[in-house]
């Protein structure tokens, strides 16, 4: 093609591109790396030293307004697309998927209510601790084996010269002494909800686990106070019918110490259950032993009258007041719900959203 026409040619096929396809095809067949101005540049090679600055000048005038073109030309053609679009106000929306409560949330904010409802105040004490709150205040002086039981993430951070080592909080136990720290004088009522960290994984443990710890400090506080806050407790968060028994245990920060155990909610406390398929009649079935308890109660967990030296250690006179506490895990609880059948704790936190999406 003559380079005098180009511009001209140029301009028609512009004008009846009303896509951003045919647009491209016309930009690579004049500007492309094979195009006519590739070409043209190519022949300047064969023209003499005095035609060379008067068609370089041309050839370089015509690219640009080439160039130009396209650029006006596709913002047109956008904007006519834009146009176009055709809207049916008629047509329902996207539907966006909806979030829901995870199971523990719901159980933490079902908890607080409870426990709200008798005079008790909520906290939630960090979930980054010094060793002093976790284990020293606690009755667990450096080296005592009873710090095994709550395997700990220590952190890898400066020792604090009063307060020992930075860990991830193993028990919500600490919050017993913040508050008390906090409070200065009974009565206290306190139920302290918060996150927890333990190296274990197994299907009834996970590393991150919530604890919620009830504490109760002031004059003539005993054990009859302790269980019946408990049986409270069980009637609320699970039914009427669930009983409750206190087990004799150790704990190095309560004295007595127990485990508070719960009728099974699957057998009912009878360790038997009906089969699921029988082909027996009705009244005739034989009975299997219950897979979930084997023995008709389940482990709330652990509990017992604080020990005097921990209500020492916090400025409170042990002869003057007395107090009790109990720690249990918020997903162990909520699993024992009835009905609920969960077999392994790990899928709460396993971001299945066919289970979550249940709830
Ligand atoms: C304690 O942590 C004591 N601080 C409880 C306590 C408080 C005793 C006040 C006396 C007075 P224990 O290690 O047993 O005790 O844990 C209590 C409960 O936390 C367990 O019964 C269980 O429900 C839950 N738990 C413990 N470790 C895990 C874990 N890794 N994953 C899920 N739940 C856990």
């Amino acid at each position: 093609m003559d380079i005098n026409n180009t511009s001209e040619s140029f301009k028609l096929a512009l004008n009846k591109i009303d896509n951003l396809e045919s647009l491209e095809n016309l930009r690579v067949k004049y500007l492309g790396r094979k195009g006519l101005i590739n070409s043209f540049i190519e022949n300047l090679k064969k023209a003499s030293v005095a035609e060379k600055k008067e068609l370089g000048n041309k050839i370089n005038n015509l690219k640009k307004e080439i160039e130009s073109s396209i650029e006006s030309k596709k913002a047109e053609v956008l904007q006519e697309n834009e146009d176009n679009e055709a809207i049916d106000a008629t047509l329902p929306g996207d539907e966006y998927p909806k979030g829901s409560l995870h199971p523990t949330t719901t159980s933490v904010n079902e908890l607080i209510k409870i426990f709200q409802k008798i005079g008790f105040t909520p906290a939630s004490y960090p979930e980054v601790e010094w060793e002093y709150f976790a284990f020293d205040a606690l009755n667990m002086p450096k080296d005592h084996p009873a710090r095994d039981d709550f395997e700990t993430f220590f952190l890898d951070s400066k020792p604090h010269e009063k307060f020992g080592k930075m860990i991830l909080t193993p028990h919500t136990s600490s919050g017993q002494i913040r508050e008390m720290h906090r409070l200065k004088n009974p009565p206290i009522r306190m139920i302290n909800i918060a996150k927890c960290y333990r190296p274990n994984w197994d299907t009834v443990h996970t590393p991150m686990f919530h604890q919620f710890e009830g504490m109760c400090v002031d004059e003539d506080i005993s054990i009859v106070n302790l269980k019946g806050t408990i049986d409270y407790f069980v009637a609320e968060f699970f039914s009427e019918k669930r009983k409750t028994r206190l087990r004799p245990f150790h704990f190095q920060f309560t004295e007595p110490s127990f485990e508070i155990d719960i009728s099974c909610g699957v057998c009912d406390g009878s360790r038997k259950v009906a089969p699921l398929r029988s082909g027996s009649s009705e009244g005739q079935e034989k009975l299997e032993s219950c897979k979930v308890c084997k023995s008709g109660w389940l482990e709330l967990g652990g509990a017992g009258m604080i020990h005097p030296n921990v209500l020492k250690e916090s400025g409170i006179d042990p002869d003057k007041f007395s107090g009790w506490a109990f720690g249990f895990g918020v997903e162990r609880v909520y699993m024992m719900k009835e009905g609920l059948n969960l077999d392994d704790i790990r899928i709460l936190y396993s971001g299945q959203t066919e289970f979550l999406n249940q709830f």
